[in-house]
């Protein structure tokens, strides 16, 4: 029969077509892919021989949804509908053939099917939540048909994509084919629809799910309250949800005409835009210049940990977790046993929760060793040390980490703070030496910051790159610079909270600004939660800060029941009145005339010098692109996704030009740390976005 398009190819078995596409890399929904679905749908229906269609994907997976490049842009060809509409109606059964994952739009294709079949290893979902979006191709409406409106609130609401041997027995397949079969699977389960005389199956016509759960708001109620506090500030939730509840309550019709209007309201909307940004940052920050797939990379078979505290500890067991053996070295016994100790039992916790099984615990803690003296690392293919920041006692463990490691291995310092290229500088191959900046626990924590030294070479850096990719982290290779990316941004915050509360605002109000911007917590209950003796030392202490009078009264924060707040046994915080005077009193030492301080002013004032320090990191070269610093922001400080990112948010939200003229009117009343990027200036100046500029 032949091709249809550039993308789309019509074959036949018998009585059976065959409708390939191929659109690569994932046969997303673009203008060829719909037309190609159109007009081959049309032309083997026209062939009064074709008893059955089978639709099926080559390449790498079914169609994984809409092609997202397109939303915003003028739709050409057939609209997606057009193409659903041509299956649905078809004369003869259509098939869809899935394997890879059928996601988004191309699950709602599948669902107009009349049949699925897919392969083992093959899954499915409506991830468009993660987009900011829902399912906009009656995903909303059909889904709950098949599989009822519970399993489908939790499948639109989280994205999961489902196995195919769960979608087997939700039945949101019909049959699954041998795995590297899939052609031939579904070409004889054609033949067995054609043979037995099977209906054409419509979904939309399939009731009896969603009518048994009419009258049953409180499958909402329960379900909106089970995930308010995990999507506070997304708006996509609960229009999912409103579209499952309106595919129970209406005819199908009208729950399309639903699904029709909220998706047009996310689909235009800034959170969505936002989140769209996300998911292209999330694949581009991988991309490295000068390095490519020809890069020689490292084999990792053995990781060696210096240092069994809290952050060695929990960067082990991310290798542990990968299959990965480790080898954790310590000066004495007994702070390694505590340490082994205590991955044991996170591992145990974890089991306890069900999320693995204790053979898994036995597994991983079994892949992890201790000892005391550094020659056991002399086998590893990679050392990460993970003392605490003293530069003279890196330095000294890298220069015997020079003389016990094997030639090639990499020698990686998970340093937050400290010099790198100081400390590759005592060792005999610079080349070798990388940051591996974990965040705090490094064993859930998503973000990590791979760190190039000045001499790093690409294979150290490649190599990181993927290892990190291994062990699900998502990695941002960034410069060397104080606090590097991350923490470098969150100083200009910081700094600013603690001025504020000098000024006029109170810890609850700064805290409050910013939960409320999306944020997980504010900069004061951050404090009192990591301990706000951290790093402070009573005999060092001259009562000079804030912090300094709380920890000398004891508020150390929530262990102690007190600090920036007062806590219950419940660890409830609220405001302290005690603090308050502290503060007022302070002011009053300092000569600060406090005023009152709006929620607006808060919020610019911490997030705008965020924006503005991302600025200087891009103009010094410590970050790729600007949307490898949204990409930190997002994963190691908890900045909502659908803000996009701080440069993002800088950016395509509140407008480069405002940053700016609020950054010199910060500068004019409170002096230079408001001092604007060079590379704003230039960016408003020549009406430039990031991306122009090559960020
Ligand atoms: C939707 O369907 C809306 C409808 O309900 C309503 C319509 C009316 N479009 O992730 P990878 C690119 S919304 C365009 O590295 P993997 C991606 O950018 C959509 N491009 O591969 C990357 O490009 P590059 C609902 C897309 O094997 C390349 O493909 N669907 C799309 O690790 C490889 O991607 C989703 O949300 C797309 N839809 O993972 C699914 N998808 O190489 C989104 C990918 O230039 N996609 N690209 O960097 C995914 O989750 C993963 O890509 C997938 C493959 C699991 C499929």
């Amino acid at each position: 029969m032949g091709n249809i398009n550039d993308v789309a190819d019509l074959s036949t078995e018998g009585e059976i077509a065959v409708l390939t596409l191929n659109s690569p890399p994932v046969n997303a929904l673009s203008a060829p892919v719909r037309e190609g679905i159109f007009e081959g749908i049309k032309k083997a229906t026209a062939d009064s021989a074709v008893k059955a269609i089978v639709l099926i994907c080559d390449g790498r997976t079914f169609i994984a949804g809409a092609d997202i490049t397109e939303f915003g842009k003028k739709p050409t060809g057939p609209s997606l509908f057009d193409a659903q509409d041509m299956i649905e109606n078809a004369s003869v059964p259509v098939i869809a053939a899935i394997h890879g994952t059928a996601l988004g739009g191309g699950l709602e294709v599948a669902l107009t099917c009349h049949y699925r079949v897919a392969v083992p290893s093959a899954k499915c979902g409506l991830p468009e939540v993660n987009l900011g979006l829902l399912p906009g191709a009656g995903g909303t409406q059909r889904l709950p048909r098949i599989v009822g409106p519970e399993k489908a609130l939790e499948m639109v609401t989280t994205g999961q994509h489902v196995p195919a041997k769960k979608c087997l027995e939700m039945g949101l397949v019909d049959e699954l084919a041998e795995e590297g079969k899939l052609r031939e699977g579904a070409v004889a389960f054609a033949k067995k629809v054609v043979a037995e005389n099977r209906p054409l199956k419509k979904v939309r016509e399939m009731n009896d799910k969603v009518e048994a759960a009419r009258g049953k708001p409180e499958i909402f109620d329960n379900f909106r309250k089970s995930i308010a506090r995990k999507t506070r500030g997304f708006l996509a939730p609960e229009y999912n949800i409103q579209c499952i509840e309106a595919a129970v309550n209406k005819s199908f019709d009208e729950g399309i005409k639903v699904e029709r209007d909220l998706f047009t309201k996310l689909v235009t909307g800034e959170q969505s835009a936002a989140q769209r940004h996300v998911f292209f940052a999330e694949r581009q920050v991988w991309k490295v210049p000068g390095i490519d797939k020809d890069t020689k990379r490292i084999p990792i078979e053995k990781v060696g940990i210096i240092g069994a505290g809290t952050m060695g500890g929990g960067i082990s067991m991310n290798f542990a977790n990968a299959g990965i053996p480790v080898t954790i070295v310590e000066r004495d016994q007994a702070p390694l046993d505590k340490g082994l100790g205590t991955i044991r039992k996170n591992y145990e916790n974890t089991a306890k929760k069900g999320r693995i099984s204790m053979d898994d615990v036995e597994k991983r803690t079994g892949l992890i060793q201790g000892s005391t003296d550094m020659k056991a690392l002399a086998d590893c293919d990679l050392i990460i040390e993970a003392v605490f920041e003293n530069m003279d006692v890196k330095q000294d463990i890298f220069r015997q980490l020079d003389e016990i490691c094997k030639p090639g291995a990499i020698l990686a310092t998970n340093t937050s703070a400290l010099n790198i290229d100081e400390i590759a500088s005592v060792t005999k191959r610079p080349e070798a030496v990388i940051g591996l900046h974990f965040f705090s626990p490094a064993n859930v924590m998503r973000l990590l910051e791979v760190v190039r030294a000045d001499k790093t070479s690409k294979e150290v850096i490649a190599t990181s790159m993927d290892l990190a990719k291994k062990i699900g982290k998502i990695a941002a290779l960034v410069g060397v610079c104080p606090g590097f990316v991350g923490n470098r941004i969150l100083a200009q915050r910081q700094r600013e909270a603690n001025k504020l509360i000098m000024e006029g605002a109170m810890p609850w109000d700064v805290d409050r600004v910013l939960f409320d911007f999306g944020l997980p917590m504010g900069p004061f209950a951050m404090s009192d939660l990591a301990g706000l003796d951290l790093g402070w030392r009573k005999e060092n202490s001259k009562g000079e800060t804030i912090r300094d009078v709380l920890c000398e009264m004891d508020r150390r924060g929530q262990k102690t029941g007190a600090g920036f707040y007062d806590y219950d046994e419940n660890r409830k915080a609220t405001p302290s009145k005690v603090v308050e005077d502290i503060i007022k009193d302070f002011a009053e030492k300092k000569q600060i005339q406090r005023r009152d301080i709006s929620d607006q002013e808060i919020l610019e004032r911490c997030v705008y010098p965020m924006i503005n320090e991302g600025f200087k990191i891009l103009e010094e070269g410590k970050a790729i692109r600007a949307s490898d610093i949204d990409i930190v922001w997002i994963n190691g400080y908890g900045w909502p996704v659908y803000r996009g990112g701080p440069m993002y948010y800088g950016e395509k939200i509140v407008g480069l030009d405002k940053v700016l003229a609020k950054m010199q009117e910060f500068q004019k009343a409170h002096g230079d740390d408001f001092e604007p990027a060079a590379l704003l200036e230039k960016a408003v100046k020549e009406g430039k976005s990031l991306s122009e500029l090559g960020y």
